[in-house]
């Protein structure tokens, strides 16, 4: 059970079509830093990248896209192409025999800020990962399995309200899958798809990529979570009103799945979803909605890093609400290499995701970065990893009020000198990302 002071809030993506990059410091070429370091291997991969077509300075739209937008962009069916990306074997396999149970009443967590709240986990998949000698159709990443797509998961109550909500990732005895023993939880994204749940970044937008991952769209489904391998819970207190996030009968949940593999054989694991949630709809309860903010407009977020500076900061493109609402608290998501994640309104800070690193002691059987893996940025030394984003909440936030008409953004800031960032097996600087889901309780 998570000790009270780790629960958080939630951080939500908004996207936009052109990122702004601000160049910072650049001391010395990154590959001069990394060989200084000795964390990576030196390569040259990371400047001849041909599907990386990433100008540095102001990215018009259109630009700077990474591979997996460009080809959801240009193809209709979204999770075709999702499942194409991913070798045949990839992805949702049977339970296997003696797998832990599928759902677990868990002890109420957070029953402080929630009266009659329970605790559930859900597990679910189980999906294959590819292992670290494999490679799909694109990308030439082994150890993936890639922007997989998950339609109509089981949902923590059919009638109800969620309160809190974290995501971890789990072998099929229940044991932990983590970075220690090579499976990574890279990043996940859940959908709730039902009437009336409009995205509420790109709900404006004709095509969401996200949303086609999962043959929706963004009037439709709106991204509700989201975790990587910081794995913040994102609980809804701390507000002027008590709030949960309304989960009808006719609503569907679906999910996006990340996950790393740098073992020399296949991994079967299970994404673990933990809700807490109120039966019913209380009285006294308002409602709470999420906003996705994301350097990547209403694309799979990723993109392709830049290879010129290991200091910089990238800027979403602003989003204005059409609503009135108070902030309930927002958490961050970034990739290796990266510091914080700022929320602003109009210019002003309301505050700071900082990005918080484990050095883990990592021990994957027969790993060995010589077998010519192809893996995704393991063949390296580096044991130091992105672990949490610190979330902000209640009176972490300097400003509580959204209001329409307001420009929105985030900042997403990255120093490649102070932690290493992914790499591919060939040296090559891996996509990188900058999240920031926000909870907050619209005015009615
Ligand atoms: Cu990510």
């Amino acid at each position: 059970m998570k000790s009270i002071s780790l629960v958080s809030l939630a951080f939500w993506s908004a996207l936009g079509s052109c990122a702004a990059y601000t160049g910072r410091t650049e001391p010395e070429p990154v590959s001069h830093r990394f060989n200084r370091r000795q964390a990576v291997s030196p390569s040259s991969g990371n400047d001849t990248a041909p599907d990386n077509d990433y100008v540095m300075g102001a990215l018009p739209g259109g630009q700077g896209k990474s591979t997996i937008d460009k080809l959801l962009a240009q193809h209709a069916d979204g999770a075709d192409i999702a499942t194409l990306l991913n070798p045949p074997h990839a992805g949702k396999v049977p339970d296997p025999p003696n797998a832990a149970p599928r759902r677990q009443p868990l002890t109420p967590r957070i029953e402080f800020w929630h009266p009659n709240s329970k605790t559930v986990k859900l597990r679910y998949g189980p999906y294959n990962v590819p292992n670290m000698t494999e490679t799909g159709n694109f990308g030439g990443h082994g150890g993936m399995l890639y922007n997989y797509p998950d339609l109509n998961i089981d949902k923590p109550c059919d009638d109800c309200r969620i309160v809190g909500v974290n995501a971890d990732l789990e072998y099929a005895d229940g044991s932990s899958a983590n970075v220690t023993n090579g499976m990574w939880l890279h990043h996940y994204v859940h959908f709730v798809v039902g009437e009336g749940r409009t995205d509420a970044t790109c709900g404006g937008e004709e095509v969401s990529l996200p949303h086609k991952i999962i043959g929706e769209t963004p009037r439709n489904a709106e991204r509700f979570f989201s975790s990587g391998n910081e794995k913040t819970l994102a609980a809804f207190y701390g507000a002027s009103r008590i709030a949960g996030y309304r989960l009808r009968e006719e609503d569907q949940m679906a999910v996006i799945v990340d996950f790393m593999n740098e073992n020399m054989e296949d991994k079967v694991v299970y994404l673990t979803v933990t809700y807490d949630y109120v039966e019913g709809d209380p009285e006294g309860y308002a409602d709470v909605r999420p906003i996705w903010f994301d350097i990547v407009k209403c694309g799979t977020s990723e993109l392709p890093s830049p290879r010129d500076s290991d200091s910089f900061e990238i800027t979403s493109p602003p989003w204005t609400p059409d609503f009135d609402a108070e902030i309930i608290g927002f958490g961050g998501h970034l990739h290796d290499g990266g510091t914080s994640v700022i929320v602003s309104v109009d210019g002003r800070s309301i505050g700071v995701s900082n990005a918080s690193y484990t050095e883990y002691t990592v021990a994957v059987p027969d790993h060995d970065p010589n077998r010519g893996e192809t893996g995704h940025g393991h063949g390296s030394n580096q044991t130091t990893h992105l672990s949490g984003m610190s979330p902000i909440i209640g009176t972490d936030l300097i400003e509580r009020e959204l209001a329409k008409g307001q420009k929105w953004e985030i900042k997403a800031t990255y120093d490649y000198g102070l932690y290493e960032p992914e790499r591919g097996m060939d040296g090559a600087l891996e996509n990188i990302m900058g999240i920031a889901i926000m909870f907050v309780i619209p005015d009615t």
